[in-house]
């Protein structure tokens, strides 16, 4: 497993002549607990899905297959991600605003999550997400 950039691990590819298996365990080749598990797939042409950040939730986005994008907005740095392999994985932090687009038509999204789902912990108004995280980021 090695850090690429900020948010992206590449994990190595256990292959033989049969194929191959990629591995992911809890707090090993992700920085957390796994607490939950979901997957976005036959996504439309055009959607663009995401729009929030999170109170206390960690996740690991990994596209299984296909193909997606990811705009990060962590409140002070804005960046887009290409997911096109089942190798990397995007690690979000609680104060990354994302929104996912461009999806291919077999892109299957898996998601791995610290935390067990809370509609509560979901911050989907922008200029909240600014005040919440522009300040924290001031303050450290
Ligand atoms: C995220 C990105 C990457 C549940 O009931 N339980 C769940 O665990 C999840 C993830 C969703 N839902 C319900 C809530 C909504 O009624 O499923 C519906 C679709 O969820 P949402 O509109 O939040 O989907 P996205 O693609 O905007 O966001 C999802 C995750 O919710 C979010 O945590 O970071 O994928």
């Amino acid at each position: 497993m090695k850090t690429v950039n900020s948010g992206i691990i590449e994990i190595s590819t256990l292959g033989d002549n049969r194929g191959n298996l990629s591995v992911i365990e809890s707090l090993i080749h992700v920085p957390f607990e796994i607490k939950r598990v979901f997957y976005i797939y036959a996504t439309k042409e055009g959607v663009r899905r995401g729009f929030h950040a999170h109170h206390k939730t960690r996740q690991a986005l990994i596209s299984v297959a296909g193909s997606c994008k990811i705009h990060l907005d962590n409140a002070i740095r804005k960046e887009e991600v290409l997911l096109d392999s089942p190798n990397k994985i995007l690690i979000l932090e609680p104060n990354d605003w994302h929104e996912m687009y461009d999806f291919s038509n077999d892109c299957v999204l898996l998601v791995l999550a610290s935390e067990l789902y809370d509609s509560e912990d979901y911050i989907r108004d922008y200029d909240e997400f600014l005040k919440v995280y522009s300040k924290s980021v001031q303050e450290v």
